[in-house]
């Protein structure tokens, strides 16, 4: 580990500018990089060979999750998924088998720990240590949160971020050793507070500070084996948020997204936000007065309008 206590003012400032050098030098090829390789598609990229590889998607049943699922069982990836809904499982599994594929389901309420924990031990011996985890299960219930009932917000906890804690200590070790790969599902709702989701928004704003915080870890620990993709996508058309009808942007299709991932994933970028524009606008949210943003956000996005639409699946939320 460098030692940041330097003898004296002037090592300390000929080591600062000397670090300075090197950070704008770096810096300076990693753009030209990432510039060259927004330039070259898909299909002449190296990309991350994921065959035989043990795939766990959490959610797997659903929407997003279960899309992804055959996208990596057409690269003869070994999938497994969990859901706490079986019959979604079943869906999932049917669809695979109907191009042939096979996939493994376990039913697992992801705001039990216990669960979680005894869950993984299985996969290994079953199956094999996990390569890649993708935490993708989410839930919400679209309510201000006078109207949002305690248990609620204890579950969309449970499941939105700690089950993330949960899963990943689960192969943690396994990574550390052969390899792998941690993919956090967040959302836009991450990265900006959202009308109906003290809870959901809360817990997106914690999965992109557990990405970033365990990305550091593991970067400092020179444990480079094991990487590290989020994603924020904006709504989605899968039914989570039906009802909801943003202004300025349609929903993103479902099939799309779980198109980005995976390929997030064999790129292994760090960093996805779906779609890409709405990485552009975020710093206006810091760089504007808050009086502005609001009004950006209330008046010409209609944002809490178009939330208080919002339907969700009709069901009660777990919990
Ligand atoms: N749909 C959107 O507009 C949107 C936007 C941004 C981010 N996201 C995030 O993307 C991810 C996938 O979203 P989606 O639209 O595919 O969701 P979805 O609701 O269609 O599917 C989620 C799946 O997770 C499962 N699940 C829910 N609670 C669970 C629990 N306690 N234990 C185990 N499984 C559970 C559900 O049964 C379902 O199969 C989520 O993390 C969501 O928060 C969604
Ligand atoms: C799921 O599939 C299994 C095996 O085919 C079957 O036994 C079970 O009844 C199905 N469950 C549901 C809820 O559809
Ligand atoms: C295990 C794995 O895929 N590691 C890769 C992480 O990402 C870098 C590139 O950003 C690759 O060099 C590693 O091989």
């Amino acid at each position: 580990m460098p030692d940041l206590l330097y003898e004296n003012r002037v090592e300390h400032i000929s080591t600062l500018l000397w670090d300075l050098l090197v950070f704008y030098v770096k810096s300076f090829l990693y753009i030209c990089e990432a510039f060259f390789l927004s330039l070259v598609p898909t299909k002449y990229r190296q990309l991350k060979d994921v065959k035989n590889q043990v795939v766990l998607i959490t959610g797997g049943g659903g929407g997003v999750g279960k899309l992804m699922s055959l996208n990596f069982a057409r690269l003869q990836a070994r999938v497994v998924i969990w859901d706490i809904n079986q019959e979604a499982i079943n869906t999932t599994i049917d669809l695979l088998e109907s191009e042939g594929y096979r996939c493994k389901g376990y039913v697992v309420d992801l705001a039990n720990r216990e669960k979680i924990t005894e869950t993984m031990k299985v996969v290994r011996q079953e199956i094999g240590p996990v390569h890649i985890l993708i935490n993708n299960a989410g839930t919400v219930c679209c309510k201000p949160l006078w109207d949002l009932p305690e248990k609620v917000i204890e579950n969309t906890y449970a499941v939105n971020i700690l089950s993330h804690y949960w899963t990943v200590k689960g192969c943690l070790d396994d990574m550390i050793e052969n390899g792998g790969h941690i993919v956090t599902v967040a959302s836009v709702a991450g990265m900006l507070g959202t009308y109906g989701c003290t809870d959901y928004s809360a817990t997106k704003f914690a999965c992109i500070g557990f990405h970033e915080a365990l990305y550091t870890e593991l970067r400092t620990h020179g444990h480079d084996r094991v990487n590290m993709t989020l994603v924020c996508p904006y709504y989605i058309n899968t039914g989570m948020f039906a009802g909801v009808r943003p202004r300025l942007m349609p929903m993103l299709e479902p099939q799309h997204v779980a198109d980005s991932i995976v390929s997030a994933v064999r790129k292994n970028e760090v960093n996805c936000v779906l779609p890409d524009s709405v990485r552009l606008m975020m710093p206006l949210k810091h760089w504007l007065p808050a009086k502005a943003s609001w009004e950006m956000m209330a008046r010409v996005m209609k944002g809490p309008n178009s939330m208080m639409l919002f339907k969700g699946r009709g069901r009660v939320a777990a919990g």
